[in-house]
């Protein structure tokens, strides 16, 4: 166990379907406290340093025109395991594979549009929250938390 701070991002299908607040919803619900959030329309740079580790895949060039295409919504998550709980909250990258409960389960049927992004671990929750915020997060005290962390 291990306080968090982990990398989301609502991709431009999940900006296009109106599902930005439902997703907000479930991770302010299960009790994560949101460090950063903005949208933004991401450069192929930026988008291409993402998503580096792909970059030999055979969808990688069609990956980073989708997530180019329009605005995406980039939030900080801070928690115990953040990192794992939030990829729980995501489900399996497949909408079809994914299991009710989960966003992707919820709302997706697809692997590329699948609606939303979370980092996969430490190194990664590191690099990606440097990448997309520069700027830093904020740091702040949230009361209800002493309600949801015995
Ligand atoms: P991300 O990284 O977007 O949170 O998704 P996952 O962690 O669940 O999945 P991933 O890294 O394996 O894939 C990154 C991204 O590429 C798209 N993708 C993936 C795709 O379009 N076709 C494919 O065959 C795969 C494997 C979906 C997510």
């Amino acid at each position: 166990m291990s306080k968090e701070t982990t990398y989301v991002m609502v991709k431009p299908d999940g900006v296009q379907r109106g599902l930005v607040g439902e997703i907000i919803r479930r991770f302010e619900q299960k009790g994560l406290q949101l460090v950063g959030l903005k949208q933004t329309i991401p450069s192929e740079e930026i988008a291409k340093k993402h998503y580096d580790v792909h970059s030999d895949k055979p969808f990688f060039s069609g990956l980073i025109k989708f997530i180019t295409s329009g605005p995406v919504i980039c939030m900080a998550w801070s928690g115990t395991d953040a990192i794992s709980v939030s990829r729980n909250l995501i489900g399996p990258t497949n909408g079809r594979d994914a299991g009710p409960g989960t966003i992707r389960g919820d709302f997706g049927m697809d692997i590329g549009f699948n609606m939303i992004h979370g980092s996969d671990a430490a190194e990664t929750a590191q690099f990606e929250l440097g990448l997309w915020f520069p700027e830093g997060l904020n740091e702040w005290t949230q009361d209800s938390l002493s309600w949801v962390y015995e």
